[in-house]
């Protein structure tokens, strides 16, 4: 086969955000765009000749004819073998632990997660290394960087298409190629860490479940594993095949977006216990009858009850939350006496802490929660981290969570997102919110007073490397905050996050309503902002 080097001149903007390059797929199918990015991918990395590469993706639009690309360019730059998803699908963590087991060189996984699919949606590249964790900051600044000086890239020159709609191998110049079916390996990894036989009898005891897959790509490991090897009646799984545009819905797994969960689960029968997962498959929402987990106090709940399960019966090492989470599991890390890291937002800050053996669990208030199995958060684990508990504890969702506040006190939190903003609109903002700042120190709103503000920068304890502007923080007393930052996966203009918490300790008031309990401070993050004055939006288009 024929190597052809293709000239080409750098593309504006192939700088990867919170997690990889999300664009439109408009703008991955423009000549050279895709093509770039790989090459500039494998430009930033070194002695990789004659290794394996991983590689899949969540299904949507564009999947294929990408991995159809990538796999010349991988031949073409001397990888040894590539280990394909089966129809060239992979869950976000599934891959993650891919790469760990085939002890891979790395990974590129194509996804925009939870952003809509379709010819009109979202599409989006990413590359893990060798630990089966999104590459961090000092890679991802090189790619950008080997993008914007890039001349040509490597191809080999192939007509046919390589089946990836069947297991099997294939070769493609010198490399090999492997389809691979990634369903059986993770069922056997999470056999490993849960009591399936515990989960089996909660199931056969007439525990109902109700799994929204979203048409996305955890239908078929939800359907395996919950359906066939834990016994949940056949159809507990919905939305469970995956399709190229998620069945015109927008695979974000929250109170919004999961509207039919919702709707089943705040109806009347309602299951026991109600999950759904995103495009990935790497974020979870978990809801009890009638009721809602925050992400934040469900990484809490389960650091709190990880002794229950056998994967973690020993203890955790320490927790990692995301700055902007709920600060609901310092609690439960302080009585275990074990250490709480608060790291930027993005899954690769948790990497070195997992990979330093300083953490076991992490989480994040974008319905992110993982563990030292893989180095991605893991949606389908979540879910059967909480089956395990509630088939231990035997009691409903909503009784752990409430006996959890009443041991721990409640934050109360709230998530308001201003999406598809105008950018410029949406940078205002920011500037007059620092400008504020220096100001703020010592002022007091609706009967809180603010002790500390500023623009939250991180060190890593394992690397030393600095991660600055990553979000304004206003922290009052009464361990209240209020944190301003602008989503770095969105595609569309901008996207505005405004993160509201306040700590209860009155178990009278655990109950309430959150967006009535936190309205005072809602508005103030309003005021502070200028949000409707900067923005023209008077409300959020999502609340979570
Ligand atoms: C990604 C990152 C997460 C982050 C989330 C939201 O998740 O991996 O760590 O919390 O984006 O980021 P932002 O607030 O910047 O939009 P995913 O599920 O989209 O890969």
């Amino acid at each position: 086969m024929t190597l052809q080097i293709i000239s080409t001149h750098p593309i504006a903007g192939q700088k990867p955000g919170t997690s990889g390059l999300r664009k439109k797929v408009t703008v991955f199918q423009q000549p050279h765009y895709l093509e770039n990015f790989v090459q500039s991918i494998f430009n930033a990395l070194d002695n990789f000749q004659g290794t394996t590469l991983v590689l899949g993706g969540d299904g949507r639009y564009y999947n294929v004819e990408a991995i159809q690309i990538i796999l010349k360019m991988a031949a073409a730059n001397g990888f040894g073998r590539v280990l394909v998803g089966l129809n060239g699908i992979l869950s976000t963590p599934a891959a993650s632990a891919l790469i760990r087991q085939s002890r891979a060189f790395g990974g590129i996984i194509l996804s925009a997660s939870h952003n809509p699919g379709g010819i009109e949606g979202d599409f989006g590249i990413k590359y893990n290394m060798g630990n089966g964790g999104p590459a961090p900051e000092k890679i991802t600044d090189l790619i950008y960087q080997c993008s914007q000086e890039i001349s040509h890239y490597r191809m080999i020159k192939n007509e046919t298409f390589i089946d990836l709609s069947q297991l099997g191998h294939h070769r493609l110049g010198e490399m090999h190629i492997e389809v691979v079916n990634s369903v059986l390996d993770y069922a056997e990894l999470m056999q490993q860490i849960f009591d399936f036989p515990k989960i089996q009898a909660l199931f056969h005891s007439g525990f109902r479940i109700c799994y929204d897959a979203m048409h996305a790509v955890t239908g078929p490991y939800a359907k395996f594993i919950l359906e066939k090897q834990l016994g949940a009646p056949e159809g507990s799984v919905i939305n469970g095949m995956p399709l190229p545009d998620f069945g015109g819905g927008h695979p974000d797994p929250n109170l919004t977006y999961a509207d039919e969960l919702v709707r089943i689960m705040y109806g009347d029968n309602a299951p026991d216990f109600g999950a759904a997962s995103d495009g990935d498959g790497d974020r979870n929402m978990i809801l009890g009858a009638n009721f809602f987990v925050t992400p934040s106090d469900s990484i809490a709940i389960l650091a709190a009850n990880a002794h229950l399960v056998p994967g973690y019966q020993h203890g955790l090492a320490g927790v990692a939350r995301s700055m902007p989470t709920s600060a609901a599991v310092d609690k439960v890390a302080e009585t275990l006496g074990i250490p709480c890291f608060e790291t930027p937002t993005g899954w690769k800050f948790f990497g070195n802490l997992l990979d330093a053996g300083k953490v076991t669990l992490c989480g994040e208030e974008s319905f992110g929660t993982g563990s030292n199995h893989v180095r991605e958060k893991d949606g389908l684990w979540a879910v059967l981290f909480w089956l395990n508990i509630l088939a231990v504890k035997q009691q409903s969702v909503s009784e752990i969570v409430r006996e959890h506040w009443l041991k721990y006190g409640r934050n109360f939190y709230t998530r308001h997102d201003y999406e598809a903003i105008d950018t410029e609109a949406a940078h205002r903002v920011m500037a007059h919110l620092r400008q504020q700042m220096p100001l703020l120190s010592k002022q007091c709103f609706a009967g809180y007073c603010v002790q500390h503000c500023d623009d939250f920068s991180y060190r890593d304890p394992v690397d030393n490397s600095l991660s600055e502007n990553q979000g304004l923080r206003i922290l009052f007393d009464h361990q209240a905050r209020i944190i301003f930052r602008l989503s770095g996966t969105g595609t569309e203009g901008a996207t505005l996050r405004v993160y509201i918490e306040a700590m209860s300790n009155d178990n009278a008031e655990h109950t309430q309503d959150t967006q009535h309990v936190l309205a005072p401070l809602i508005k103030v993050a309003n005021e502070l902002a200028k949000i409707t004055e900067l923005t023209g939006r008077t409300e959020p288009s999502v609340i979570t």
